[in-house]
């Protein structure tokens, strides 16, 4: 399918899709949610495929959702459109990882959009910010629930009620991002941790990621129960007979995903 506002390519099993809006520092208008829902989709879809990196430009993994085009909206339209909620969570119901490779701006929109994804991996010149209040609005894909369980009441309200911008040494400290990466390797970076995963037992990573998304979701007891039925679970796979296997006869393993 041809996109106007992302390219979309593989690079052995990963999937890499970036955002594309260079004029409009990636705002995140309408078609290119459509068209980051199409490629992720696909991406599902490809067996070739075992995980996924998203991500922007140098200046910009993206400024927000697109201020011109929700400028005008009124509450009705906005209400029974059900406005820009369509598709934006398409990330989070993505099963094979998705990790954010993040350099530049990534505000409101765009912090909520690296923050569905698995992990963030960001450029030194990466900035984070939610600053809807400075424009008369508040976070609409996330930002006051994910960004808060990220880094804690403290930052989060400062972040939601000035529009603060943290820059990428305090995302790592309050633990946002995972790693900070020289700007010129981190494409490169990003895909290299997509290969390492996808590398691995397909299903026994979808399991993992299933258990960690779970923790966000549940009581402490409830997750752990949880953990320990998919941890059983893995004991069904050849891919864990494989594994285990390898570690004995000293040797790589060679999954199957099955
Ligand atoms: N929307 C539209 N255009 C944008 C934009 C945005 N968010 N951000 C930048 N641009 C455009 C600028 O208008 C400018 O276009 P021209 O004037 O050249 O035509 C071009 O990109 C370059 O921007 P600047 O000239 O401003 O560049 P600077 O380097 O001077 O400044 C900046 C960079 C990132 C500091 C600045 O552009 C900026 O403050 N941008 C806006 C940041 C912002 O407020 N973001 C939050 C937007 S509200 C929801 C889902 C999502 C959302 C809500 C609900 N649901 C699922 C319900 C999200 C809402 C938001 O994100």
């Amino acid at each position: 399918m041809a996109y106007e506002h992302i390219l979309v390519e593989t690079r052995g099993p990963v999937g890499l899709i970036t955002l594309n809006r260079p004029k409009a520092l990636n705002a995140l208008c309408t078609p290119l949610i459509q068209e980051l829902g199409q490629a992720l989709d696909d991406m599902e879809a490809n067996e070739e495929i075992g995980a996924v990196v998203l991500t922007g430009s140098e200046k910009a993994f993206a400024a927000g959702a697109d201020i011109k085009e929700m400028a005008e909206k009124s509450y009705m339209d906005v209400y029974m459109e059900d406005f820009i909620t369509n598709g934006w969570e398409r990330i989070t119901t993505c099963r094979k990882p998705v990790i954010a490779a993040v350099a530049g701006y990534a505000l409101g929109g765009g912090c909520e959009v690296a923050m569905m994804c698995d992990f963030i991996l960001a450029a030194d010149t990466a900035k984070f910010g939610q600053p809807e209040i400075t424009i008369g609005t508040i976070p609409g894909a996330g930002g006051t629930q994910r960004l808060t369980r990220f880094v804690g009441k403290s930052k989060a309200m400062e972040m939601c009620l000035t529009g603060r911008i943290m820059d990428v040494e305090e995302a790592e400290r309050a633990g946002l991002v995972s790693r900070i990466i020289p700007a010129a390797e981190l494409v490169d970076e990003a895909v290299r941790t997509a290969e390492k995963i996808a590398a691995l037992s397909r299903p026994v990573v979808m399991m993992a990621k299933e258990c960690v998304n779970r923790s966000y979701e549940t009581t402490l007891n409830e997750g752990l129960r949880f953990e320990r039925r998919v941890f059983h679970s893995t004991f069904a796979t050849e891919d864990q007979k494989e594994g285990m296997q390898a570690f004995t006869e000293k040797r790589t393993p060679k999954f199957i995903n099955k």
